[in-house]
Order: C-alpha cells, then structure tokens, then sequence
C-alpha cells in the first residue's frame, strides 16, 4: 500500500485528551460518517487512518489517535535523555521505539508515531472547561517533535474559556483557531486546510489543490442534488397508476388499492430521492435506525400537516391563480376542496411545530383529492381505471418544501454529528411570492402536458440555483 508520507501527500494526527472531539473533527474533515465517536472518554484504542477521497482520488488524509495522559512522565523522560535542543526530535523517537512494547505509554507511542514520521499535528482541546498548566506538557512534547501544527478549541459544551485557551495556546502554537467540529462551516473547513498550506510549504500546493477540488465537487453535490429534486417533483406530478377491472365486478375495492398503490409508489419514489442526495453528500450511515431521521415519511399524505411544507392556503391562492384555472375547476374550488385538512392541521401549530410533528401519526385522515381517476372502456370488456396524475396544487409544493429541507439539514451537517436528523421547520418560509407563482404555472403545465421539456429545464434550473443558496447564508 502506498503511504501518504511517501508520496509527499498532506497527512494530520489529530491528537489530545480523551474525550476532546479528536474523532468529531476526524469525522468532519475526512468527511467520514463512519469514525467511531462517543460520549465515553477512551472511544478510540488505536491509530486510525481516514483519507479524504474525491472521485477515487486522495486529497489529504486524516488520523485518528487515542487520548494523551502521561504526557509528564513522558516528557520527564526526554528531558532527562536529552541536553541538545537540536536533537529534540530525535529523543522522541528513541522515547517511542524504547516504550513501543510497555502498556503504560501505549496511548502516546500511538499517537505519536504518526507525527515522528511526518505527519502534521492538529491538537484539540475543548473550550468550554478551563486551560490549565498541565496540559503544558503534552504542548511540549509536541513543540518537541518539530512538526508543523495547529491547534483547535472545540466548544463541546459552551465557549466560556475559549479567549483563556486562545491565550495558552498561542505560547506553543503558531496557529490557533475555534473549531466546532459539529457545527463548523464547510467554508471554515477550507479555512483550516488553506491554514496548514502556510505552516508547512511543502503542502501548500496539494493543499490550495484539495481546496480547489472540494469547492468545485460542493457546486456538483448541489447541482446534482437540484436536478435529483426536480426529477422528483416530475415524478410527483406525472405519477399515475392503472388497473383493469373485468366486466361485472365492483370497482370499489380496485379503487382502495389503486390508491394505496400510488401513495406507496410516490413514498417510495420521495424516500429514494432522499437518499440520493444522502449519498451524493457522502452520508453512508445515516439510513441506519441509530441516526434514523425524525421524519414521517407517511406524511406526505397527511394533509393535516402540510402547513408545514407546502403553502398555506392564502399562499397557494395567489399561487395558484397566477396559474390560470387549475384543474379546470378554478383556483378557488380546489384550494377550498382542501383547505378542511389544511386548516385542521393549522390548529396543532398552536402546540409547536415539532409537537405538530411528533403528533402526526395520530392524525390519520387521508384524502383522495391528490389526483383525478379515470375510468375507460377496454375493447375485451370491463373497464381500465386510472388515478393520476396528481391535480392538487399543494401536493407539488409539499414535496419540494419536504426536499429542500431535506437538502439543507444533509449539507449543512457535519459527518461527525450522530443525532437524529431534524426536519421540523416550515419548510418554504424562504420562497418568495413571485417564485411561488411561478412554480404554480411551471406545475400546472407539467400537470396538463404542456411545454413539459421546456418547463422541467426551468424547474431544474431553479431547485439547482436554490440548492447552492444553502452556502450563501
Ligand atoms: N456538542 C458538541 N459535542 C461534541 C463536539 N465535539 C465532540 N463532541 C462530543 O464529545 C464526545 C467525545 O467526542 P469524540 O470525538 O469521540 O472525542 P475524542 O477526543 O475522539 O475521544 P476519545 O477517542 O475517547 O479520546 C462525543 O459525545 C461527541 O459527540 C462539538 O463540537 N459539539
Ligand atoms: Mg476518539
């Protein structure tokens, strides 16, 4: 196998006390959901490799340590072996190869072992508890290595001591800079690696490339996320489901399946755009049940709580009149054919929308108003009966505002995050009236086959330019 230090590739241990976020910010700039992260100190035994991987290619590579604890017997012991500053480095390596074997130093001969053969330090501590002299030494011994380093404050619980360890830091460190590993931007992620290109100049030009490649490869996921919203709200529109019922017998109950079949199919067909853009982010976890998301995916025809993605009716009223008559029965007609559930749901918001949201499953009234049926003649006898496509003007606007938020929580997550993912805020509170009058005529022609091409273009050149907004905030 090819090592990164041989090939001159930018490579960081990422070292500390237990229980500092070492793993968190391994996570987050490995892009790794993955690395083992907990709230137990002592989580990571061993040395751990991640490389941070862009279209099969390795941009940098990130390792995780165990915590550091007997940093002053250890630097009692190079200080007794060692009178030359100049061999400094030296002495720690003697110190590792003569205690490789001893369990008393196994955490410190783990993680700095990289550091003697080349890595770059990233050293972590947690500023929401106080700076103190005895991290003084584990600071020395690294100062000792004579490794480019920096050195990051993660606010784990609070940001109270933060300017303290600013301080302390900066006696031992050149860079120092507050990094909350499960929150930090994706700019301020690019910030940290342009940082290192100036501590070591061998890796300035591999590292100003990984930040060109990660920019270009964020525009992509968003791009890319845009068209797969698109297809989806096309799907949604368009989506019809059909079946032949033989002469004489009754139609009812072919029309309760046919309808649990186009719910199910259009759930189906949400929850694999989904995880689509789950994947184009790199998320490879997240579907498990542990970091399950706390999203009612039967929602989607819950028209109780639509409120929460789609348009209120006022909304949709100016909406949708802006799209000429929908459905041929007016905007007015349809709208109010609806607003029962709408208004039904709007009463639970009184109770928070996150009670709203946890209530859903109690609410179960369903209607059958998304779509229009069709009944036809078949030459052979009996008829063929169809539902779809959708004709209800918030049903397109429930899936785009469930998408986006989607897209947001997803990018703007970090991979060191192990929470529930959160979709509990009104979803289009960021669409402006004339764009929602827009996207009511773009759905309404996609609805009634008209300029269907030209129209999914605009609607996917619109879902693109609002995916990469997320980064402008
Ligand atoms: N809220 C918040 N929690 C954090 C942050 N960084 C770490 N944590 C939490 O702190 C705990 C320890 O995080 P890890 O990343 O496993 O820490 P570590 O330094 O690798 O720990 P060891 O491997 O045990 O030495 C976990 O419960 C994390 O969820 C942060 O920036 N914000
Ligand atoms: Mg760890």
């Amino acid at each position: 196998m090819t090592r990164s230090r041989d090939v001159g590739l930018p490579h960081f241990a990422v070292v500390g006390r237990p229980n500092k976020g070492k793993s968190s910010i391994v996570a987050t700039l490995a892009r790794d959901d993955t690395v083992r992260i907990a709230a137990r100190a002592g989580s990571t035994r061993s040395t751990r490799r991640f490389p941070m991987r862009v279209d099969g290619q390795v941009l940098y590579e990130l390792i995780d340590t165990p915590g550091i604890q007997r940093a002053r017997q250890m630097l009692a012991w190079l200080r007794a072996n060692c009178a030359d500053a100049a061999a400094r480095p030296a002495a720690v390596r003697q110190f590792l190869e003569e205690h490789a074997e001893q369990e008393q130093f196994a955490d410190e001969c783990h993680a700095l072992a990289p550091i003697v053969e080349g890595a770059g330090i990233i050293y972590v501590v947690d500023g929401s508890v106080p700076f103190g002299g005895d991290y003084e030494a584990e600071m020395e011994i690294l100062r000792w290595t004579g490794r480019p380093s920096l050195a990051l404050i993660n606010p784990i619980e609070n940001s109270d001591y933060v300017e303290q360890w600013t301080a302390g830091l900066g006696q031992y460190f050149q860079t120092v800079r507050s990094f909350d590993a499960h929150r930090a931007e994706y700019r301020k992620q690019l910030e940290l690696l342009t940082l290192f290109g100036h501590l070591d100049p061998e890796w300035r030009q591999p590292l100003q490339r990984a930040v060109d490649v990660l920019e270009a490869d964020r525009q992509r996921q968003h791009h890319e996320a845009g068209e797969i919203i698109a297809g989806l709200l096309y799907d949604g529109l368009t989506f019809t489901v059909e079946q032949a019922v033989p002469e004489g017998l009754p139609e009812e109950p072919v029309r309760k399946v046919l309808f649990s079949r186009y719910q199910r199919q259009l759930i189906k067909r949400e929850r694999s755009a989904r995880a689509r853009v789950e994947e184009l982010f790199y998320y490879r976890d997240l579907s498990k049940s542990e970091q399950g998301m706390d999203f009612d995916e039967e929602d989607l025809f819950h028209q109780e709580n639509w409120y929460l993605w789609g348009l209120s009716r006022k909304q949709l009223l100016l909406a949708a009149g802006a799209a000429g008559g929908v459905a041929g029965g007016g905007a007015g007609a349809v709208v109010d054919g609806m607003a029962g559930g709408l208004l039904g749901g709007l009463a639970t918001l009184a109770g928070g929308i996150s009670g709203a949201v946890a209530s859903t499953r109690s609410v179960l009234r369903r209607s059958d108003d998304l779509a229009k049926w069709t009944v036809s003649g078949v030459p052979a006898g009996g008829n063929r009966l169809a539902y779809g496509p959708s004709r209800n003007p918030n049903f397109p606007f429930v899936l785009l505002g469930r998408a986006m938020q989607h897209h947001r929580a997803i990018s703007q997550r970090t991979h060191a995050v192990r929470a529930t993912l959160e979709l509990n805020e009104p979803a289009l509170d960021w669409l402006g009236d004339k764009d929602k009058r827009r996207l009511a005529r773009i759905f309404e022609d996609i609805r009634s086959g008209k300029r269907v091409s030209e129209r999914r273009a605009e609607l996917t050149a619109l879902t693109q330019a609002w995916c990469q907004e997320v980064d402008a905030e």
